[in-house]
């Protein structure tokens, strides 16, 4: 029998960094509502949605870097976005920068929520890794210091049991390691929604550029299929200050066949009914963990960080 969940992947084009957040929140209503117009239950909006992509500048004031920060959540800039969902009776993921005190320490994370329909936190992550730099490289055309604003996501992979299934969220990079989907995999996860930053230009390998399309839709589908899971990936897309970021926002069946897909690089809506129950064709037999795997061949994995080589 099928189990029906109407998802919205809800892209952002490009978020000016003087834009303030009470823009980027109307721009995220109008989707919401576009979304809700066409049968969405849930929307999937992009990594640090609230704010441009501040990383790509090097700053030594904490004030500054704070500023680009969430204290709370909701707060009076993003309560409107909460209002609407429950006015609408969607629930949406969102991702943004959580600035958070925690044992008398300040924390900084790149995060991601799940909101349900009644405006109620069901689901919080943060992310594991965090690509990047920590000092200033003046040779680069723009910064990726997510290594020095960020705390790594202290969290794991966590699933929430929402919206009818088994919900898994994760951010950016971390769609590239086939271990962040493992883990929700190892746990059921039918749907896994993240946002993403992606630049076309990638300084430490430029003779990549040109693949960054084709590697975003690589990860995100091999992942859904060697997992048997909906994958929902949403870009902030466009020239964001300068910096060209991919768009190719998509939602991605458990066969790992991309089902609808974004065409612009602005702010736009997708949509597709993504049945949980699917995932059985998948879980239930190519991928079978519980009948294939085999843990015991796969210790290193966890045993080592970089590579051991071993002849
Ligand atoms: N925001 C990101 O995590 N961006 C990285 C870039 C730097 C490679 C990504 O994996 O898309």
């Amino acid at each position: 029998m099928a189990n029906n969940l109407m998802v919205a992947a809800a892209q952002l084009g490009p978020i000016a960094r003087e834009e303030p957040r009470s823009s980027a929140v109307a721009r995220m209503i109008t989707l919401m509502t576009t979304a809700k117009n066409q049968g969405a239950q849930l929307v999937v909006f992009p990594e640090l949605a609230l704010t441009t992509f501040f990383p790509r500048w090097f700053m030594q004031d904490q004030a500054q870097i704070d500023s680009f920060f969430e204290t709370e959540m909701p707060g009076p800039d993003t309560r409107p976005l909460f209002e609407a969902a429950i006015d609408l009776g969607v629930g949406f993921y969102l991702g943004y920068a959580e600035l958070a005190e925690e044992k008398g320490q300040v924390r900084h994370f790149n995060t991601s929520i799940l909101v349900d329909k009644t405006g109620n936190i069901v689901g919080k992550y943060r992310k594991v890794h965090l690509p990047g730099h920590r000092e200033h490289e003046a040779w680069r055309q723009f910064q990726h210091l997510e290594k020095r604003y960020f705390d790594t996501g202290d969290l794991g992979f966590p699933t929430f049991k929402a919206f009818g299934g088994i919900l898994g969220m994760c951010i950016c990079n971390d769609r590239r390691w086939p271990e962040t989907f493992r883990v929700m995999g190892l746990q059921g996860a039918e749907l896994v929604m993240l946002g993403y930053n992606t630049p076309v230009h990638y300084p430490p390998a430029p003779e990549h550029d040109h693949l960054q399309d084709f590697h975003n839709h690589l990860v995100m589908q091999a992942s859904a299929y060697q997992n048997g899971t909906w994958v929902v990936g949403v870009a902030k897309a466009g020239c964001e200050e300068g910096c060209d970021l991919i768009g190719g926002s998509c939602i991605i069946a458990p066969t790992g066949e991309i089902v609808a897909q974004c065409k612009t690089l602005g702010d736009e809506v997708i949509i597709h009914q993504c049945d949980l129950e699917r995932c059985r064709e998948i879980q239930s037999n190519i991928f079978d963990f519980a009948q294939h795997r085999q843990p015991e061949s796969y210790q290193l994995i966890t045993a080592t960080k970089g590579v051991r080589k071993t002849v």
